[in-house]
């Protein structure tokens, strides 16, 4: 075994190595680019070297530079996570001639898997079944036309070293062909600089099923398959193991293609090897196809650990550091069912536009593992993908587990950025993934309701202000505040831009009445929370600068316009300087006849746990001071009084 490597990534990914790597006493030198140098993984490891600016291009594929610092600091081995270098060939020949080990499959490995056409003639010859369709050099479109009508449309116009649905393009008949056909490859020699395309016959209602396989560089074995159909845009959003609806003839004929792709290639370490499933008449052993192998650790590889209790990261190391296989193939078997989602920073009503801000709350939900890159305070950076976390569960059976990640989620709780935690509750939800009816269509079909995220109800706005007044803190109400505050309050929150009044009456320590318009909620804090109306409820409330963020499930962001700013626009240029709010004034900075500034500071209340500096609206003479140090006052007693403006 290694005494010590390095991780050539980021994020949750170069996390979830360490946390191996910790468990197997094998020491951790983490890279890290201007954008990281406070972040988690380098926190986590035992040794961290800046290898340069924050654009990827910069330092994460700067692969002379992690080889540098590799060999400087004695690493003996480099892993190379998921994206960035870890299907450059170029880099494990630079690795190796380095005289480290890389962490994966050979240079010649990932080249064999790297274009589609070559990889499936290989798979073909392998005996793994691949899609019916044309995978040759010529490119003549009136030859790759002829090939489409001897497939039978419709068809698939794939890139040749395309991925991830780009460069593709579905025809339903051949009037369309040449159209789409030119489309396909322009967009193809911009995305990938090679317009090359194959032409295959289009799987109705496709299913993603990968199989997780990991080799020794001659024989391998396979870890069961997952589900991965739940994509958006050919991003996973859900991913599962084993599939629902697979059968134990599809699964062994399923892992035995995929373990002869392996072995046909001579694959050493993690691979998966994705097939599209034709479910349109069920899952079914003689409609599964090769799409193309993944010479890497996949992010999704968390399920695969969870239903065998394999640590893939532990054989990646064990394997590369020249040991055998660690279990063979008749030691493996299935345990229950894991499903992992993906908790993105993105604005999922706005399109899932990436989202930035700062991570000021984060707690993690019950009884779900969460590999993740960030801590509570993170920015979330805006250089690289904006993943928080991916928050596994397991249980018994898929039912269990559906439920076990439905809690996860709603106990989830993220401020400061918005995120995609309401989508994915909704998804998890969604009847027909409850049923295991997955198909790549599903999140598409039902987009306009998945994306619409629910409004906060009564008790959640009614919690907003009393948090808007510091009386919900996470431990509940802070008595001290609730004995003093006036027995009735009005705040003022804005939700979407929309501004509201709630009317606050404090009955008693921790019970409160909230009007709401023509509606009102009773809160009352007990020990285990938030009695509403007298039920119990999982309502949460964090205060951060200028908003409150209330849990009820999701995630309800509330703006507290500052009272000052009212204060200031009432005190500005009138007469009174009055408090914004309750509280306790801390200090009197003048005195009648005192000549003062617009501005300056003439008094400080202290309130919400802040303290607030009081300033003169305007320039003036002091008249009066109304209160000293130590005074308890409501919301809107004149503090000071200055002399009438002259005319
Ligand atoms: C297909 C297909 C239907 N028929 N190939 C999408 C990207 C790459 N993973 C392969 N993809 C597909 N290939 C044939 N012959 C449908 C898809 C596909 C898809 C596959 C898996 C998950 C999501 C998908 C979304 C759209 C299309």
């Amino acid at each position: 075994m290694f005494d010590k490597i390095l991780i050539a990534n980021r994020g949750e990914i170069a996390c979830r190595v360490i946390e191996t790597c910790r468990r197997l006493g094998v020491a951790t030198v983490a890279v890290y680019s201007d954008a990281d140098r406070a972040a988690r993984h380098v926190a986590m490891a035992d040794e961290a070297v800046h290898i340069g600016g924050p654009k990827p291009a910069e330092s994460y594929l700067r692969g002379e530079a992690i080889i540098a610092a590799a060999s400087a600091t004695g690493a003996r081995a480099i892993h190379p996570g998921y994206g960035f270098l870890s299907e450059n060939p170029g880099f494990v020949e630079a690795v190796e001639a380095a005289g480290l080990v890389f962490i994966g499959p050979s240079a010649d490995a990932i080249r064999a898997m790297g274009l589609k056409d070559a990889a499936k003639k290989l798979m073909s010859e392998a005996g793994v079944p691949v899609v019916p369709g044309y995978h040759g050099e010529n490119q003549d479109p009136e030859h790759l036309a002829g090939a489409a009508d001897a497939i039978g449309y419709p068809v698939l116009i794939k890139a040749v070293a395309g991925g991830g649905g780009k460069g593709m393009r579905k025809v339903a008949r051949a009037g369309d062909f040449m159209d789409a056909l030119a489309s396909a490859k322009g967009e193809a020699a911009t995305a990938f600089g090679n317009d090359a395309v194959l032409v295959e016959k289009y799987v109705e209602k496709p299913r993603h099923i990968e199989v997780q396989v990991f080799g020794d560089g001659t024989s391998a074995v396979h870890l069961f398959e997952r589900d991965c159909s739940l994509q958006r845009r050919h991003q996973k959003v859900i991913e599962e193991a084993p599939a629902p609806g697979m059968t134990a003839d599809m699964r062994a004929e399923m892992g035995a293609a995929a373990v002869r792709a392996a072995e046909a290639i001579g694959y050493a370490g993690a691979g998966t090897v994705e097939f599209i499933a034709d479910a349109s008449d069920g899952l079914r052993p003689d409609r599964f196809y090769f799409m193309e192998m993944n010479t890497r650790l996949q992010v999704e590889h968390p399920v695969t650990e969870a239903i065998t209790g394999v640590d893939l990261v532990e054989w990646q190391l064990r394997v590369a550091a020249g040991e055998a296989l660690p279990a063979r193939q008749e030691e493996l078997a299935i345990d229950g069912h894991a499903i992992e989602v993906r908790l993105y920073a993105e604005d999922v009503p706005k399109g899932f536009l990436p989202a930035t801000g700062r991570l000021d709350h984060l707690v993690f939900g019950e009884g779900a593992r969460a590999d993740t890159g960030v801590v509570p305070g993170d920015e979330i950076s805006p250089w690289y993908d904006p993943m928080i976390a991916k928050l596994i569960v397991h249980g018994a059976t898929r039912d269990i587990a559906l439920r076990r990640m439905e809690r996860a989620l709603a106990t989830t709780e993220v401020a400061g950025s918005v995120t995609n935690l309401a989508f994915l509750r909704k998804l998890v939800a969604h009847p027909r993934f409850a049923a295991g009816d997955v198909d790549t269509g599903l999140i598409e079909a039902d987009l306009e309701d998945l994306v619409t995220e629910a409004e906060p109800g009564p008790g959640a706005m009614a919690l907003a202000a009393l948090a808007a007044m510091g009386l919900a803190g996470e431990a509940g109400p802070l008595d001290g505040f609730s004995l003093w505050a006036p027995l009735r309050q009005t705040v003022r929150l804005a939700r979407e831009g929309e501004a509201f009044d709630a009317a606050v009456e404090v009955l008693g320590p921790g019970r409160f009445r909230v009007g709401l318009g023509d509606e009102e909620a009773g809160l009352e804090h007990t020990g285990g929370g938030w009695l509403l109306n007298g039920k119990k409820t999982a309502l949460k409330a964090v205060a951060l600068p200028g908003r409150v963020v209330v849990f009820d499930g999701d995630a309800h962001e509330f703006g507290v316009p500052d009272p000052l700013d009212i204060a200031a626009e009432a005190g500005a240029g009138g007469n009174r300087v009055e408090a914004p709010m309750p509280g306790l004034v801390k200090a009197v900075m003048v005195a009648p006849g005192d000549t003062v500034v617009a501005g300056q500071r003439l008094a400080v209340l202290e309130a919400m746990k802040m303290e607030h500096a009081l300033t003169a609206g305007r320039d003036g003479v002091v008249a009066e001071v109304l209160v000293a140090e130590g005074a308890q006052v409501e919301a809107g007693a004149a503090l000071i009084v200055l002399e009438e403006d002259a005319p």
